[in-house]
């Protein structure tokens, strides 16, 4: 029986990753660094789950990261960048650059409706969650929610099945009664991790990703309600 669909954010929920990436170019500049991501070099960073832990990734991979004393400077200045980051994406979703993805907006009317409970695991920071589901989804927007896991509550970013862990633990229930909606490959080992059964909905950034172990995988959630995931999830419980 299917009790819960947990959801990720970014890419699954809206298409944001082209704002964070200009809101990572917007920082860089701030700060005064000649760092500029393009896209294909922010397809390759996002391999990297977490905005600040990309952000070391791409440092140590210049090879021009101060070592040793400046070890804390380092840590000072990645969370400043990511902080403006931050600022400058919350921004943008303000004003209104980022739309839910084609069916997601249906799907969690339709969950409300059909008692199936939602939650979110995502790495991304909370106030991002806030903008885009307060901008999206009214005032209002937290109600649609049992649980929300996030980069403040799940440190260990995915592919680490913690978040998805955590959300388990706070729904109170097994991952076979629920179903996960994701976009990358690093989301989908972390929801396999944890035994969830996961529908991929691709994105540009992660349509070339390896997505074997997902129970489907599809374009966006155009037309998908509750009897198909039902029917999937079904499939999925009788396979094992
Ligand atoms: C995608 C991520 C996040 C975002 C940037 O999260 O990996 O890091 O790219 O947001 P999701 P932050 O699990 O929702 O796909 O800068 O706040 O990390
Ligand atoms: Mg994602």
């Amino acid at each position: 029986m299917l009790h819960a669909l947990i959801l990720d954010v970014d890419g699954t929920l809206a298409d944001t990753e082209m704002v964070h990436l200009s809101a990572f170019n917007h920082a860089f500049k701030e700060v005064g660094l000649d760092w500029r991501w393009d896209v294909p070099l922010y397809t390759k960073l996002l391999e990297v789950s977490g905005g600040k832990e990309r952000i070391r990734a791409y440092w140590e991979s210049r090879g021009d990261l101060p070592q040793g004393i400046y070890g804390g400077a380092v840590e000072q200045t990645i969370g400043r960048i990511h902080e403006i980051k931050t600022a400058a994406y919350e921004q943008a979703v303000q004003d209104g650059q980022v739309q839910l993805r084609p069916g997601v907006l249906k799907l969690i009317h339709a969950a409300a409706q059909g008692s199936l409970a939602l939650a979110i695991a995502t790495t991304t920071s909370p106030v991002n969650i806030a903008s885009l589901l307060h901008r999206t989804l009214g005032p209002d927007w937290r109600m649609h929610f049992a649980v929300i896991e996030d980069a403040s509550t799940a440190p260990r970013k995915k592919p680490d099945p913690m978040v998805y862990h955590q959300t388990l633990a706070r729904l109170g229930l097994p991952a076979s009664a629920c179903l996960v909606v994701e976009d990358s490959a690093n989301g989908l080992r972390a929801a396999r991790k944890a035994g969830l059964p996961t529908v991929i909905t691709v994105n540009p950034f992660t349509a070339h990703h390896d997505f074997s172990g997902a129970l489907r995988v599809l374009p966006n959630l155009e037309g998908i309600g509750l009897p198909e995931l039902r029917q999937w999830h079904q499939q999925a419980r009788s396979a094992a």
